[in-house]
């Protein structure tokens, strides 16, 4: 799968035009939609390319001609020429360092200039020598806020959103499924366990061509190296910036081996404990008693049972208290994708959505949601197209609409995603904010109030009796940007005693509560509303993210205002 590597070429495109002529504010425009569209597609866009060719590509959103060609050039030749070209005259990592809090594509182009900043290595000697603050423009604040953007880029340690490692693990998995060499195909790993972001993908395969199923693994069109190859495994460096790990298993040791590479560590030493007290052997080749004897180790199910174990979702396996829960068979039934009803949180094009509020409701009709309830911005959200008075009566007219075309087959809820304003009140008037059916309230400016302040702010909105959802919670962009400092357990408890629900927000780099700012908020008595907060029709796939990290933080069916039936929860909602 090509896309997240061209979608990081589009905007390094986009960004060095910015450094050359901001004017051009069109064609950089176009450049950072396209990459908007191909990093959060689900679908490689090779298989697009070959099931309906450039015009197919031209159906998406936000890709034009010249961009469907490019995308082919890419595809076909890996590599795009303009980038190339304009390589030349920008020689540094301009996709890394503009990833960098408080910098954009002109300040790296200073920084390369005047200190001869090119990448991460770079950027910490200048920052280490405080070169930064004497450059002019940037200043005390920004050689610090530049030093804490580094801190959590290198946190993030290079690993890769699951929003986009899942669907090119997949990718991967169907193109091994068809090579015709394997008989079974699995992922595992972080991928499995569903965890926000990956280090490295983990497949397991069952084969009886190893050498062969190996050739074209190395052959693969994402593989840009071999790192290593022996009888039953191969390490490879995907193009997209990922290794992954392959391993040939034997039909009888399959079951084992999932046991083995989905578990994290510490869930796999805590089971492997178990089966030695009980006077077995476990490893990733089987379960296997006194005198070597295999006990189980096709089934993983089987593995689990013969340690006097339930088995536990992959969500589960990172040694949270489940393997005690297993043992004692009190493993319960966690939330599932096709618990989900309805999505509460979807932008359009009256903020800073991508798509009509119609193409939204085709889409969801076709995903089979029973109800969606639309979010667009309240007016100070100016950065994301927020609506004033005037354009929600516009809004509010079209919802209403759409609710009569599509009777019957959605029903369609009237809400908007209402800033929490600095001093804890809502950003709409009490009169719009009846015409609501519910109200889903975020925080999304003065992000550096202090814990108290901020919590505070947020405690006082919650308690005004006029929200029904917390959206993203603590604000967080994976590997981008900090939560918000709150006082979780203060909210957590505001919003038990006045029934507001905490939102688990699906979008991949938010993921927000995460799981275990979930596990924490499961000690009070709070609901949870897992919404994907699309920004375009694809976006509403994300779901399955947010059902992922609620499984993780252990949710229930119960626990989740969104699996009602639309009765239900408009009862509740009011
Ligand atoms: P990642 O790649 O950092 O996102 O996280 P994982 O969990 O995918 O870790 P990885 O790729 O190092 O290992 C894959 C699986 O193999 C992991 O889920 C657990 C298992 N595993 C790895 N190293 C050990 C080990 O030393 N002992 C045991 N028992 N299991 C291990
Ligand atoms: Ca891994
Ligand atoms: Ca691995
Ligand atoms: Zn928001």
């Amino acid at each position: 799968m090509d896309n997240k590597k061209i979608a990081d070429i589009f905007n390094a495109i986009a960004d060095m035009m910015e450094i050359e002529d901001d004017k051009r504010i069109f064609e950089i425009r176009a450049y950072r939609r396209a990459a908007l569209t191909i990093e959060t597609l689900q679908e490689g866009v090779e298989d697009i390319l070959a099931k309906k060719g450039v015009e197919g590509l031209m159906e998406l959103n936000g890709i034009g001609k010249t961009m469907a060609q490019r995308i082919e050039e890419y595809t076909k030749t890996g590599k795009m020429q303009k980038y190339e070209e304009m390589r030349k005259k920008f020689p540094f990592d301009i996709g890394t360092l503009t990833r960098i809090q408080g910098i954009g594509p002109k300040r790296a182009y200073r920084l390369y200039k005047a200190l001869g900043v090119k990448d991460i290595a770079t950027l910490k000697a200048a920052l280490g020598k405080h070169r930064i603050k004497t450059l002019e423009g940037f200043g005390e604040k920004s050689e610090s806020d530049i030093a804490k953007g580094v801190a959590i880029f290198e946190q993030g340690g290079g690993r890769m959103l699951l929003g986009t490692a899942l669907p090119q693990a997949e990718s991967i998995v169907n193109q091994l499924k068809e090579s015709g060499f394997a008989e079974r195909v699995e992922i595992a790993g972080s991928t499995r366990r569903m965890k926000e972001t990956v280090g490295d993908l983990d497949i397991l395969v069952i084969s009886d061509k190893p050498e062969k199923m190996a050739d074209f693994i190395a052959k693969m069109r994402e593989t840009e190296a071999v790192v290593v190859r022996g009888p039953t495994k191969i390490t490879v460096r995907l193009r997209m910036g990922l290794n992954c790990d392959v391993r040939i298993i034997e039909k009888e040791s399959f079951g084992a081996a999932m046991q083995y590479f989905i578990g994290n560590k510490d869930h796999n030493v805590k089971v492997r404990q178990i089966a030695i007290k009980r006077g077995y052997k476990l490893n990733e080749y089987g379960l296997l008693d006194k005198k070597g004897r295999s006990v189980a180790g096709e089934d993983e199910k089987e593995v689990y049972a013969k340690l006097g174990m339930d088995y536990m979702e992959p969500e589960m396996r990172e040694n949270r208290g489940e393997v005690e829960l297993a043992q004692r068979h009190k493993i319960f039934r966690l939330v599932q994708l096709g618990d989900i009803r309805g999505d509460l949180h979807m932008h359009t094009t009256y903020s800073d959505g991508m798509d009509t509020m119609e193409d939204m409701v085709k889409e969801a009709i076709r995903l089979g949601r029973e109800y969606i309830g639309f979010t667009d911005h309240s007016v100070r959200e100016y950065v994301a197209n927020g609506m004033d008075d005037a354009k929600f009566r516009i809004y509010s007219k079209e919802i209403e609409r759409l609710r009569k075309r599509y009777d019957g087959q959605i029903k369609i809820l009237k809400s908007s995603e209402t800033d929490i304003s600095k001093d804890g009140s809502l950003d709409w008037s009490d009169k719009i904010l009846d015409e609501m059916d519910y109200v889903l309230a975020s925080v999304h400016t003065y992000l550096n109030m202090p814990k108290k302040e901020m919590t505070d702010r947020v405690v006082k909105c919650i308690e005004s009796g006029k929200m029904n959802i917390m959206g993203h919670p603590t604000n967080r962009l994976i590997n981008r940007r900090p939560p918000i400092d709150l006082d979780l357990d203060r909210v957590f408890e505001a919003a038990e005693k006045n029934g507001v629900a905490m939102e688990i927000d699906a979008f991949p780099d938010r993921l927000d509560l995460s799981d275990e700012n979930i596990i924490r908020a499961k000690k009070y008595n709070v609901r949870f509303s897992i919404d994907t907060d699309s920004h375009r029709i694809g976006h509403q796939s994300f779901m399955r993210y947010g059902v992922s990290t609620a499984k993780r933080g252990w949710l229930r069916k119960e626990d989740v205002i969104n699996t009602l039936s639309f009765k239900e929860l408009t009862r509740i909602l009011k």
